[in-house]
């Protein structure tokens, strides 16, 4: 058994939290360091590339989202053995991480210039990307992004779907899953209502 932490935000959202979902519902053991935003200078000093989520395995840093969330979506039995539904939950996965990169250079903005940029990407690129997210779920029958049962790309758009209801991102409205892709609401519904999503 590798002796795995994880190192993050303390946030219930951003890039570890599917890492931390899976790990939970799959009982892997692993040891949740969380810090805050203020501590992030100091953190980053100790990290490969400046950057968080770092996944530590039996004393190595490994960088990367969507390395960490297939190595331990296998660990836990949450990423498809299929080749193809693989391909499709890596798919996903990828996908969102650009979108999230979009996003990226709005934090360093203020005031109206942070509420156009924002509201440029709600009707442009989060539109599109969540439009295009419900069409994927729909092909794949409805309730499942990939292997028809719960993988890690479930649990990755469940968690950005959470972040945009929520209101933590000045200028997305809070009501934009809901005209654009309701479906996506469902989809993290029903996943809240299993009692093996967590928190
Ligand atoms: N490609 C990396 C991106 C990681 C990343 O950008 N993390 C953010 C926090 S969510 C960060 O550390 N930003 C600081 C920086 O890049 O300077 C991944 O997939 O993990």
């Amino acid at each position: 058994m590798h002796k795995l932490s994880l190192t993050y935000f303390d946030i219930a959202g951003g890039r570890a939290e599917p890492a931390r979902l899976a790990m939970q519902i799959g009982n892997i053991s692993f040891k949740d360091i969380r810090f805050p935003f203020a501590q992030f200078a100091q953190v980053r000093k100790n990290t490969p590339l400046s950057q968080v989520p770092v996944l530590t395995i039996d004393g190595r840093q490994v960088t990367q989202c969507n390395s960490i969330n297939r190595f331990v979506g296998k660990l836990a039995g949450l990423y498809p053995e299929d080749n193809v539904q693989a391909l499709l939950c890596d798919e996903i996965m990828d996908a969102l991480e650009d979108v999230t990169n979009l996003l990226r250079p709005t934090f360093n903005l203020q005031g109206e210039a942070m509420q156009s940029a924002r509201k440029a990407l709600s009707e442009g690129p989060i539109t599109q990307y969540l439009t295009w997210l419900q069409t994927q779920l729909q092909q794949n029958g409805g309730t499942y992004f990939a292997d028809n049962r719960l993988s890690i790309a479930d649990l990755k758009v469940f968690v950005w779907i959470r972040t945009l209801n929520s209101g933590f991102l000045d200028h997305i409205p809070t009501t934009l899953v809901e005209s654009v892709a309701p479906k996506l609401n469902e989809h993290m519904q029903r996943k809240e209502q299993t009692q093996d999503l967590i928190p």
